[in-house]
């Protein structure tokens, strides 16, 4: 029996579709894959800085936040960014909102240094969503920034400021697009000339860009040749540019990336590189009127569980139409940088935990080192490590700048760390192990 004949509307079935599409992809077993020709040595070359940055800043920005969840007095269930869609708005009425976004409160230099001082080491912000307006000076389409009250670049100083302070900018970029007539049906080659188009633009105007984040891949019209084909194009116009597995159907090829959105795959994605993406509240772009706002232990300790499992966290804010990124957004990142700034050593560059669990925490590695992340500190003052055979030849916590030795007594099936009676950071304290050759656990 058809979805519709049971009262479901139009609109839900195409969302269910949209849900269902991708699912049945995210279950496909796909090979790691490198570009054609591409070495794994050039590729690691590539990937790097992306393996060792583990944190990074969305931006979900545009007309949606003008609305923000609400539309003619009555609110809009859902993501802020999907209220065209959710809110049954119509095409001609939804872009009257050009009219009214002028983020006269935005502040490029500000943002960065928000992201920076949280230990966020990229930002993605995006260029496009859906809704099929440019925060960009497009000279493709009067749709944009450039066609409104603001009338400036918006992404402009944001790559600068990037470039200034040492973040790399990359753009997500919506497949997807409500408002051009073309991007559906049998004009959508017309449509793809477009998307190549601005893409180019992103790609050639704004110096040099870490990431093509693309998004809406799942539409009908799109397919893995348009995915590889479009991979090939970007690669030509900057050979070290990375992106995402949604410019195929979200397999491991095309793309560099894994996707998993407002998850963390339990065990990771062994084999391959993955970058979680997460609202700190519950939506991607701003809602005046959703305050469920994660806390900052339950953030920290997911960017841990994440570079644990081998991962990046890519953790969003939604600002305001003013320009203005929600304060309980910055108290956060806030509150997480000061934790990175003593911490960062235990994330950046790491790789994932060689034990399959461990009931107090999480771990990470570097050559020589193991990073003990403790959520739950031993009431007893003995934190036993299971299964490790390595002669652990220092112990310290990480926080503490004398690296005062802590005592390690070998057992059987553990190694036990005598700890301090309290822990030095309530959210996560990180116990170093300095040890001979690679891990081994039993
Ligand atoms: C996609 C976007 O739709 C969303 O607005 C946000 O940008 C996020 C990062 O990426 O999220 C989706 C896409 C499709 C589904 C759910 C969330 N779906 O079909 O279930």
């Amino acid at each position: 029996m058809s979805l519709i004949n049971n009262r479901v509307s139009v609109r839900t079935a195409l969302f269910l579709a949209i849900s269902l599409s991708i699912l049945s992809t995210a279950f496909v077993r796909p090979t790691a894959a490198a570009l054609p020709g591409e070495t794994k040595q050039q590729k690691d070359k590539r990937m790097k800085w992306w393996r060792d940055a583990k944190f990074g800043m969305f931006i979900h920005w545009g007309l949606y936040a003008v609305p923000a969840g609400e539309w003619k007095g009555k609110k809009v269930d859902g993501y802020g960014e999907w209220i065209q869609f959710k809110g049954k708005i119509p095409e001609k009425e939804y872009a009257k909102l050009q009219a009214k976004f002028n983020p006269t409160k935005y502040d490029a230099k500000k943002w960065v240094s928000i992201a920076k001082r949280a230990g966020m080491k990229y930002i993605v912000i995006t260029s496009k969503h859906h809704d099929g307006f440019a925060l960009f000076d497009s000279k493709l389409t009067d749709y944009d920034i450039m066609g409104g009250p603001y009338g400036k670049d918006l992404l402009k100083p944001l790559a600068d400021a990037c470039h200034d302070q040492g973040l790399e900018i990359c753009w997500y970029h919506s497949i997807l697009d409500w408002h051009n007539p073309d991007a559906k049906g049998e004009n959508f080659p017309e449509y793809e000339k477009f998307l190549r188009g601005q893409l180019k633009e992103l790609v050639n105007n704004y110096g040099h860009i870490g990431v093509l984040w693309f998004d809406g891949e799942w539409i009908k019209e799109w397919n893995e040749e348009y995915g590889r084909n479009l991979e090939a194009y970007l690669r030509d116009m900057q050979p070290d540019l990375i992106v995402n597995n949604r410019i195929g159907k979200r397999k491991r090829s095309p793309g560099d990336f894994g996707t998993p959105e407002q998850e963390i795959p339990t065990t990771g994605m062994p084999g391959w590189d993955w970058e979680t993406c997460m609202t700190m509240n519950g939506t991607w772009g701003f809602k005046s009127d959703d305050h469920s706002w994660k806390s900052t232990e339950d953030l920290l300790q997911k960017l841990v569980d994440i570079v644990s499992k081998g991962g990046n966290f890519l953790l969003n804010v939604g600002p305001t139409a003013e320009g203005i990124i929600p304060p309980e957004s910055v108290k956060r990142l806030e509150e997480i940088g000061r934790w990175m700034d003593v911490n960062g050593e235990s994330i950046y560059g790491t790789t994932a935990s060689p034990f399959e669990k461990l009931a107090w925490g999480r771990a990470t590695k570097k050559p020589g080192k193991l990073y003990l992340h403790v959520f739950d500190w031993p009431a007893d003052g003995k934190l036993k490590v299971p299964g490790l055979t390595n002669k652990v030849t220092k112990a310290y916590l990480l926080a503490d700048k004398s690296k005062k030795p802590l005592s390690v007594e070998s057992k059987a099936d553990c190694q036990i760390v005598n700890v301090p009676p309290k822990p030095l950071d309530k959210i996560d304290t990180v116990v170093v192990l300095e040890i001979d050759g690679e891990p081994q656990v039993k």
